[in-house]
């Protein structure tokens, strides 16, 4: 039977496709289609085009022998696809226009999608935005990860504290991802290791009695621009194998065969929510392992079945660890090569290193993952061999350079010999790749001579840097319709994949239609930005304020706290000394703490306590208002960063590897308020020390206090009156009438020498840069002027740019459009 569709009218050419989704595949009429139906049958039909393109590209791929990238990572934080995908394919018109024929508006669809939330900030969200560089740039680049049934935890706010509610995104499934069980992949895990001598007397290791998981691979379509290629990102679920608990259920112990069940399956369950700080439990090492050893056998096989040797496998593949996370892989590499295939070690050894590379993201001591020996043998007895016999022979490596030097050897040893002793990660990553990158320029210096300087000594050609950037399709195009208009009607559209081409900007910079139109357009965002404010948090701001926009993980180093202390100082200026602020100033607060990690959740509290102090207070008369936006997340960025008029980017000097929000914010038009950290120092070279507002200790700087000891916070309060008052009405319950006491910790912590991150030796610089972001801001045509010149300069920060430095340096792979 068929059903009666409308024919196909030229205004509305997607129309039958919609409806015969919403017919055949959810069994829903038109007429009584439900938004969420809607959105469901519109993505389903986005997805039939996608299929067609991804198996093209496949096709393209193996004809062209492309050589493929594999970027393993433990988190894609993707957020909506819809409006992405139909940009990326140059369809968003024609399914806007058909959806009308409809009676459907686009953007009520768009909105029932729920964010693809499998990260936790930074570093999952860069992965993403690397998939759709490779894609836009006709790389065979392909995504490895996990299928997590929850992603990152919802942030509720009650009464100013962070509550966590489950993420269940794949609730109903998601239209984004093919299921491929037939692809399953069967894993090994746990058991013991048997000595065994083969007749000839070599030692055979034999792994026995090991359960198995079951990976089935979710692959989502990964449109490029231009929609002529489609890539791959390949999501492993776990689950538990039918017949894996056949030897208890034949004891006839039914609901333990069912409990183990449940056990297996819980690999996939949840996205470890802890932002560069390591979890250390051993549910987090299984996934690690776990998506890891179903990625090696898919790139193994996908090889293989096109080459059928091993000889050519590192010219064919280059493999990228996301960090540490998927370090595991480097073992599991070498175990399928010699065991599985009985290459010796060397040769096997040498094809692990020319494949793997691997990227730092952190100097951050409590984010270097180390795992218990114990635990490592426990979970993965015959990879804990296999990580033993790489370090003895990297070990004689370090012997043969500096003989006699035991202090060298235990400090680059794979295994630290510590009570428990434990495996480090990040070296056994190191030894296994030939390519080692830091994330901006500052950070990759420090890597060299700070966190691994003897390992820069024995491998220097190793070390590179690889500074970060963002898809300007995401995070320009699509988060920015108006100011994406207005650029393409002044210098064409040719800078959505070329974004240095934005330096045609530069001449429109100070005139004042260009600058206008500029600034209705900020305003129009702005006033998006005050609607959401008013829907989740019930306060009023005014889009003429200045929007000042502190968005990121909530994270010591990255202190939220020091923004709070001036924002304190301008709130007592006010009622204490009476100062009357030229114009009004909204300060906006958004992002996650991890559940476990208490300072940053107080952090939170205080944040909303000020809030309520501030906006409450009648003799501030509107002059600041303080928002903190609940449930920071990617489609919550899109709407906040293209309303910021001030970025606030003021981490500790050398604590911020890269960041990534500083660069969104900027080719937004935000001028950015910032430490010499990560990439900020770059974006000052790109856009010129007179347009970003500059302060505080360098990174040296930092590192000189630390090593002298000479850190005396107490000092700077006493001598500086306008910082001991700020630290006063914390103390003194002024933001916690309820609970005097309760930010006392925060004075403490602020006052005591130890803090690592130096907030108030930062406090009156960054005030003072605050009174010059003030001054500029009351100058009109010198504000539009500096930010137009930061949209134009920004083109180094576009992730094409960045993929392409890794294409030619480290995976010497050319793109095939
Ligand atoms: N980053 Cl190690 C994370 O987001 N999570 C992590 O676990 C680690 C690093 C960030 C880092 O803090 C930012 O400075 C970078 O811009 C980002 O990775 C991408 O490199």
């Amino acid at each position: 039977m068929k059903a009666k569709v409308k024919a196909v009218t030229p205004s509305a050419p997607h129309r039958q496709s919609i409806t015969r989704h919403l017919r055949y595949s959810l069994g829903t009429p038109e007429t009584k289609a439900p938004l969420p139906s809607l959105y469901e049958a519109t993505a389903l039909a986005v997805r039939d085009h996608l299929i067609d393109k991804m198996m093209e590209t496949e096709a393209r791929y193996e004809k062209k022998k492309a050589k493929r990238v594999y970027y393993l990572s433990l988190e894609f934080l993707m957020g909506r696809s819809l409006g992405n995908n139909l940009y990326n394919l140059g369809l968003f018109e024609a399914f806007s226009e058909s959806l009308a024929d409809m009676g459907a508006d686009i953007d009520e669809i768009r909105a029932q999608e729920h964010d693809a939330a499998l990260g936790n900030g930074g570093l999952g969200r860069l992965a993403a935005c690397f998939l759709d560089s490779m894609a836009t740039l006709g790389l065979a680049g392909y995504g490895y990860g996990i299928n997590y049934e929850f992603g990152l935890f919802k942030q509720e706010i009650d009464n100013g504290y962070q509550k966590e509610k489950p993420d269940n995104w794949l609730g109903n499934g998601t239209p984004w991802q093919l299921k491929h069980p037939e692809k399953q992949c069967i894993v090994p895990v746990y058991g013991r290791i048997v000595h065994a001598e083969d007749r000839e007397g070599n030692y055979n290791p034999m792994w026995m009695d090991w359960k198995t998981l079951i990976g089935i691979p979710h692959d989502m379509p990964i449109a490029g621009y231009g929609g002529k290629t489609v890539n791959t990102l390949r999501l492993y679920a776990a689950k538990s194998s039918d017949d894996f608990d056949m030897d208890i259920f034949n004891t006839g112990d039914y609901l333990k065969a069912v409990e183990q069940k449940m056990t297996s399956e819980t690999v996939s369950k949840v996205l470890y929510p802890s932002d560069a700080m390591e979890s250390g439990r051993e549910l987090r090492l299984v996934q690690e392992y776990f998506f890891v050893a179903c990625a090696i056998r898919d790139i193994v096989d996908r090889h293989l079945s096109s080459y059928k040797t091993f000889n050519t496998f590192p010219d064919r593949v280059a493999i990228q660890l996301n960090d540490t996370h998927p370090a595991l892989a480097v073992a599991e590499l070498m175990r399928l090569l010699v065991d599985e295939h009985a290459l010796t070690w060397k040769r096997a050894w040498a094809i692990t290193c020319a494949t793997f590379a691997y990227t730092n993201h952190t100097l951050l001591p409590e984010a270097l993952e180390k795992w218990p020996v114990a635990l490592m043998e426990h979970v993965l007895p015959r990879h804990m061999q296999i990580i033993f016999e790489i370090n003895h022979r990297f070990l004689d490596e370090v012997k043969a350079k500096w003989p006699g030097d035991n202090a060298r050897l235990a400090a680059m040893s794979i295994i630290e010999e510590s009570h428990p002793r434990q495996v480090r990660m990040a070296h056994l990553a190191i030894v296994g790749s030939h390519s080692v990158n830091g994330v901006a320029a500052l950070h990759s210096e420090l890597v060299k001579t700070e966190l691994l300087p003897d390992f820069y000594a024995l491998y220097p050609k190793r070390f590179n840097n690889k500074t970060n950037g963002v898809t300007p399709r995401r995070w320009l195009f699509k988060a920015n319709p108006g100011l994406t208009a207005l650029i393409t009607r002044h210098i064409g559209d040719g800078w959505v994949t070329d974004m240095d081409r934005l330096t045609g900007l530069e001449p429109l910079s100070r005139e004042p239609a260009f600058q206008d139109a500029f600034g209705t357009i900020k305003r129009a965002n702005k006033e998006v930005l005050a609607k959401t404010i008013w829907d989740t948090c019930r306060l009023k701001v005014s889009p003429d304020s200045l929007f000042a926009i502190h968005a990121k993980r909530i994270h010591e180093y990255k202190r939220q706290l020091l923004c709070l202390l001036h924002i304190i100082h301008q709130y007592l200026e006010i009622v204490e000394d009476g100062k009357i602020p030229n114009f009004p100033r909204t300060y906006i607060f958004a992002g996650k703490a991890a559940p476990g990690y208490e300072a940053a959740k107080r952090i939170i509290k205080l944040i909303n306590s000020v809030a309520a102090t501030v906006n409450n207070d009648p003799r501030v008369n509107d002059a600041i208002k303080v928002a903190f936006i609940p449930d920071y997340r990617v489609s919550l960025a899109e709407r906040i960063i293209p309303a910021a008029d001030l970025s606030v980017q003021i981490s500790t000097a050398g604590k911020e590897a890269s960041g990534t929000g500083n660069m969104k914010f900027a080719m937004n038009g935000a001028l950015t308020i910032g430490t010499l950290d990560g990439a900020n120092i770059e974006i000052m070279e790109e856009v010129g020390e007179e347009n970003i507002f500059i302060f505080g200790l360098t990174a040296g700087e930092v590192q000189a206090i630390r090593a002298g000891h000479a850190y005396r916070p107490w000092a700077i309060a006493e001598s500086e009156p306008v910082i001991k008052r700020i630290l006063d009405a914390l103390g003194t319950g002024r933001f916690s009438p309820d609970a005097p006491g309760r930010f006392i910790p925060v004075c403490e912590s602020l006052l005591s020498q130890y803090d690592p991150y130096l907030h108030l030796a930062d406090l009156s610089a960054y005030i003072k840069a605050q009174e010059q972001v003030e001054a500029c801001y009351d100058t009109p045509r010198l504000w539009m002027e500096k930010t137009i010149l930061n949209v134009a300069r920004m083109g180094k920060f576009s992730s094409d740019r960045t993929i392409l430095e890794y294409a030619k340096d480290i995976w010497n792979a050319t793109p095939k459009g």
